[in-house]
């Protein structure tokens, strides 16, 4: 069976959109890479006093079930060498699984879709860009509608293309 996952990238420390570049690549190892958003500079939010980010998403295709899908994210974070020092704090990589088609799960390893989701900002702009009729499978509402109605103060500056 293909499914299709959505995966939320962060980045605050090096090189950010480099580390963003190298773990687009890495994912395609784990299925195939349909789209990716923009990047948007992000106001770190929970844990304040951190570098901002670079945050993007994207839409991937694959025959992995969501704990394989989650275990192949966290390897491709231990190869770029990542660390967890400090919980929400700079990271050089961050992959969070988002939405798995409309999968519900409740595990101590995975919670789908991601609990935190819908409150963010920086997860919502690149989201609502790339699919913005993804639909939310617990409150049911779409990731645009999510966009609309978010109340965040934190800052999300989609960064223009290049043009060359
Ligand atoms: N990730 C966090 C905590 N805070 N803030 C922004 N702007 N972007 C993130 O990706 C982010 C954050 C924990 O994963
Ligand atoms: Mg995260
Ligand atoms: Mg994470």
């Amino acid at each position: 069976m293909i499914h299709t996952a959505y995966i939320a990238l962060g980045s605050n420390l090096g090189d950010r959109q480099a580390n963003l570049l190298d773990a687009i690549a890495r994912i395609g190892g784990l299925g195939g890479v349909k789209r990716v958003s923009s990047w948007y500079e992000t106001e770190p939010v929970e844990m304040t006093d951190q570098p901002w980010f670079v945050n993007a998403a994207l839409e991937l295709s694959t025959n992995l079930e969501p704990i394989a899908l989650l275990r192949g994210l966290l390897r491709v974070e231990q190869a770029m060498g990542r660390h967890r020092e400090i919980p929400k704090g700079p990271r050089n990589i961050d992959l969070d699984l988002l939405l798995f088609d409309n999968e519900v799960i409740n595990t101590p390893e995975l919670t789908l879709p991601h609990p935190e989701m819908h409150n963010r900002g920086f997860v919502l702009a690149p989201l609502a860009e790339i699919a913005p009729d993804a639909v939310h499978p617990l409150l049911r509402k779409t990731a645009s509608t999510l966009l609309e109605t978010l109340i965040d103060p934190a800052e999300v500056r989609r960064v223009p293309p290049s043009v060359e």
